[in-house]
């Protein structure tokens, strides 16, 4: 991909389909000059300042009228994207829509590569690195704290607590190189000790930013939890009574659910997509067993596994010990249809089974009794620490982590070389390595590969 910052580009900002508005959205240097040549307006827009609003007709360069709407016009530097705007908002609908940007595209303007307004708005310093993402995370936003977590990167939370830690470096250097001045005089004006400290405050809070991402991570992808178990243990019956709906199709005929199906459930502000899945077996059925194939794979990327058997068996230890789990997921032993034995206790507790920890949930998929104590030990799942930084900043780009821990790593080389006794030039460097690590998350980034990775997340039109 080629960017040229002196082009005109152009796009639907809206998403496709009917809808009463759709917005096409022309940025660059003739964006006013190409709006104007086909928006008949009382004024024309060649000669409006900025942020006015006009309503008139959308006319092809053969003079045919294609819609009637309003233009806004924005000069620049004082629009999203920092050049000269002009937004036209027609009717929405798929035909309509299109032939507006058609009618744009023929009178000189590009189309739109995915997100080129946003890195438009970077590159003439409209925003940090970290707040144009923030605009795709915040569009993406699947649940609310998803859209906490990327409003308050937008508003430059994060960025505001980076540039905080980068200047103080910054002047922990400026005093290192000062003594490497005076030093040949064979005088300290810095107490190292000091320096010391000031570097282990700031490492711990680059530590905190990074581990944050743990949190931000499940606020921006959700929490993946997979229901396995035995044929006819209840699993599909489980899955609609969690998603109070009747997606799954539920039989007395063991072996139904032969492929697997994903639904969303928002508990706490926190998206969980639960996957049901094929019944757990040995079957000659050749799509049965692609279903049970299919069963290891998605339990493979879960961070939760639930195991439901039946509370009058003995199963789940059996089913327990024949899956592949890691030591990182987290797993929930249902005791299902416990309507069937009276007198059952329905509290929910943690025990240790085939060797590992469960939270034990006993429940009737049937009845509904005991659901609620299943949608506990899944918040539960999620841990109280990542369940209360929303109090604080949180980092939900992998990106950004990952500057955040090689800014650590250089801190603490600074607090390697300072212990060893090795001179302030070598502890200054890694100070600058950290500097520059932390640079990364708010800009400084000019490489094209690492621009294009970031704004191809985007929509075309933002
Ligand atoms: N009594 C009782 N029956 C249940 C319960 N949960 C599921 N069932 C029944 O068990 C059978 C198998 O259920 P299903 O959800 O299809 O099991 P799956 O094969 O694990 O997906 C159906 O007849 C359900 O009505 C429960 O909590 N109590
Ligand atoms: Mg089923």
């Amino acid at each position: 991909m080629t960017i040229s910052r002196t082009d005109t580009i152009a796009a639907v900002a809206t998403p496709p389909g009917e809808g009463a508005i759709a917005v096409i959205r022309i940025s660059g240097p003739d964006a006013i000059a190409i709006g104007g040549s086909i928006f008949r307006a009382r004024s024309p827009l060649a000669s409006s300042p900025g942020f006015t609003l006009h309503h008139g007709l959308i006319v092809g360069t053969d003079g045919r009228e294609v819609d009637e709407g309003l233009a806004a016009v924005f000069r620049a530097p004082r629009s999203y994207s920092g050049e000269d705007t002009v937004e036209i908002s027609c009717h929405g609908g798929l035909f309509v829509t299109g032939a507006v940007l058609n009618v744009v595209l023929a009178a000189g303007a590009r189309r739109a590569d995915p997100g080129e307004f946003t890195r438009r708005a970077y590159l003439n310093g409209k925003m940090d690195l970290s707040r144009a993402e923030a605009v795709a995370s915040l569009i993406s936003s699947g649940s609310e704290r998803a859209h906490r977590a990327s409003l308050a990167q937008l508003q430059g939370r994060l960025a505001g607590a980076v540039e905080e830690l980068r200047s103080e470096l910054s002047r922990l250097c400026a005093l290192l190189e000062i003594d490497l001045d005076f030093s040949e005089e064979g005088i300290s004006v810095v107490g190292r000790a000091e320096i010391e400290r000031s570097i282990r405050q700031v490492k711990e809070r680059v530590e905190r930013l990074a581990h944050s991402f743990r949190a931000g991570k499940i606020y921006r992808d959700g929490v993946s939890v997979v229901i396995v178990g035995p044929p006819n243990a209840g699993k599909s019956s489980l899955f609609n009574a969690l998603l109070k709906e009747s997606r799954a199709i539920v039989t007395p005929i063991a072996g139904t659910t032969r492929d697997y199906l994903e639904e969303s459930l928002m508990l706490e502000g926190i998206l969980f997509r639960i996957t049901d899945t094929a019944g757990l077996r040995k079957s000659g059925d050749p799509i049965e067993s692609e279903g049970i194939a299919r069963t290891m794979k998605s339990i493979e990327g879960a961070d939760v596994v639930i195991v439901v058997a039946d509370a009058r068996g003995g199963e789940a230890k059996v089913v327990l010990e024949s899956l592949p789990l890691t030591a990182a997921q987290q797993v929930v032993l249902v005791r299902n249809k416990i309507d069937l034995i009276p007198g059952e206790p329905e509290n929910v507790h943690v025990a240790n089974e085939a060797g590992r920890n469960c939270i034990v949930v006993p429940l009737s998929a049937l009845t509904g009794k005991g659901i609620h104590g299943l949608a506990g030990a899944l918040i539960n799942t999620v841990g109280e620490s990542e369940l209360s930084v929303h109090e604080t900043v949180c980092v939900i780009s992998e990106r950004h982590a990952e500057s955040l821990r090689k800014g650590a790593r250089s801190l603490s080389t600074a607090l390697e070389s300072l212990g060893t006794g090795m001179t302030n030039e070598f502890v200054a460097f890694d100070l600058r390595e950290a500097v520059s690590a932390l640079g990364e998350i708010t800009g400084g980034i000019t490489s094209d590969d690492v621009l294009n990775s970031i704004f191809a997340q985007f929509c075309v039109g933002k």
